[in-house]
């Protein structure tokens, strides 16, 4: 006892009590330490690669003079760094943040090509607490955000998982009676009704020409000028790893006559496909990467539908309610429980903001919460915490006043896509309500899309936005707290 007592000189004691101190202290770390995982959601083309680029880039600069006024622990000065850190799972592509971001802030700065397969990041988020009692323990906490980047048609695969095959095939053949999705599936129909009998033998070579019509059929679909987006499976029109896939030969048949499925015919060849594609692609998709998200962000290019007109437009809308369909199902339900068994919140982002002059952007958040209002709804029925907002990830234009024929308008100025210089137009205006019927009219919608504006040296390391920082505040402030 002696000898212990002797061993505890002052020195040692107070090195023993600072290591205790600096353990608690690391406990109080780890206790900060937490994990957000964001499931960035749009359907192809909405904005999600540009987002999550723009987004981390913000965030590893925000040091060097940050432009995120809303996001409280940047304009508190509390933020201490952020870094890319090696993600979760290892058998996942990195996103490819630095080749996205060159090119945006290129000396001719290009836009991502669509994206063709599932990517991952991980950031750590190093922030001073903002709380009284953790800045006392703890001089630091950092906040980890996961984020995946994937092609947006895969999305419509997640509606799937609550057919069977004859209902699916039904629901799809009704979509095929009306215009234009008639006279594009015209030569698929065609073989349908003339050329194969799915009571006969299955036959490889069969069974991969007609799956390769109906391809050519949604392939049609998705073309610009057509636009549609409620396109099944995924995979068919975005292969990925899939390419070639004998997964992917199947296709929408007439419901089966009074013979039912015939062992070893077309029919229950491509039943059983339908089923692997569920489970492998779909399922595994939902279980994978959507099953543990925290915080939702969905992205809509509400621009880009408003000019493919009324039929694209509502196609739009139908392919959104039915991925938000999990919270419709209420907490029971599949979906439910794999998708978001933790959102608490959830951000309806209307994409591409600067499109259109500054004062539109109250009408294009109003179109927002009427185009997602029964979504809305029945997420904050939920429980969840809900946000609409327009946004632009990076701003390419500037608004500009100019009286024009005695009235004082709003113009933009941007470099137009294609053309090679900035160009000031009249973007005309946004409907606050969903557009009628009546009121479509040839081309009655022409927002014009831009080139990304590489901003001058002198506006510091990170471009422009729109409301980027308010997206940021909500979908991470109470974890940057
Ligand atoms: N002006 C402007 N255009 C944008 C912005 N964000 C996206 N865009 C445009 O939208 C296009 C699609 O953006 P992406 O981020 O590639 O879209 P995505 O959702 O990743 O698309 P997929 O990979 O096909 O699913 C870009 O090529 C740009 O033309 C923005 O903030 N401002
Ligand atoms: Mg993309």
């Amino acid at each position: 006892m002696k000898k212990i007592l002797k061993d505890w000189t002052p020195e040692r004691l107070s090195r023993q009590v600072g290591q205790i101190g600096s353990q608690l202290d690391d406990w109080w770390h780890l206790s900060l330490d937490r994990t957000v995982r964001l499931a960035v959601t749009g359907l192809n083309q909405s904005g999600k690669t540009v987002f999550t680029t723009t987004l981390i880039h913000h965030l590893l600069h925000a040091l060097q003079g940050s432009n995120l006024p809303a996001l409280k622990v940047a304009d508190e000065e509390r933020l201490l760094g952020t870094r890319i850190m090696p993600q979760p799972d290892l058998d996942i592509p990195t996103f490819s943040y630095e080749r996205y971001i060159r090119a945006l802030l290129a000396h001719k700065p290009t836009w991502p090509v669509p994206t063709e397969s599932l990517s991952e990041i991980r950031l750590a988020i190093r922030f001073r607490p903002a709380g009284m009692l953790s800045r006392k323990l703890s001089t630091s906490a950092t906040l980890y955000l996961d984020i995946i980047d994937y092609p947006g048609e895969w999305l419509l695969d997640l509606p799937m998982l609550k057919h069977s095959f004859d209902s699916w095939s039904a629901f799809t053949l009704k979509l095929c009676e009306e215009e234009p999705r008639r006279t594009l599936a015209a030569r698929w129909l065609d073989h349908l009704t003339h050329h194969l009998n799915p009571s006969d033998p299955a036959n490889d070579e069969v069974v991969r020409q007609v799956a390769e019509l109906y391809t050519d059929f949604l392939l049609a679909c998705k073309k610009p000028q057509v636009g549609l987006t409620f396109l099944q499976p995924g995979r068919f029109t975005i292969p990925g790893d899939l390419k070639g896939a004998p997964l992917l030969t199947f296709c929408p048949l007439p419901p089966p006559g009074a013979d039912g499925v015939k062992a070893g015919s077309i029919r229950e060849a491509m039943v059983k496909r339908f089923e692997s594609y569920q489970k492998l692609v779909a399922e595994g998709f939902l279980k994978r990467h959507f099953s543990r998200f925290d915080r939702q962000i969905v992205l809509l290019d509400l621009l880009g539908a408003l000019n493919r007109g009324p039929t694209a437009f509502a196609d739009m809308h139908t392919s959104l309610e039915a991925i938000l369909e999990n919270f419709k199902r209420g907490p029971s339900s599949l979906l439910t429980r794999l998708f978001s068994p933790r959102i608490d919140r959830l951000l309806f982002a209307a994409t591409k903001a600067d499109y259109v002059a500054a004062n539109q952007h109250q009408n294009m958040e109003r179109l927002l919460r009427r185009l997602v209002a029964r979504s809305a709804n029945d997420a904050a029925f939920l429980g969840v915490e809900i946000q609409s907002q327009a946004m632009a990830a990076l701003r390419c234009t500037r608004t500009v006043q100019r009286d024009h024929n005695g009235r004082r308008l709003s113009f933009v100025q941007g470099t137009p896509k294609g053309r090679e210089r900035e160009t000031l137009l009249f973007p005309g205006e946004i409907p606050d309500a969903l557009p009628e019927a009546d009121e479509w009219g040839a081309h009655r919608f022409h927002f014009m899309e831009f080139e990304p504006r590489r901003p001058p040296d002198a506006e510091g390391p990170t471009p422009p936005h729109i409301r980027l920082d308010q997206a940021l505040e909500f979908l991470l402030g109470d974890k940057l707290q």
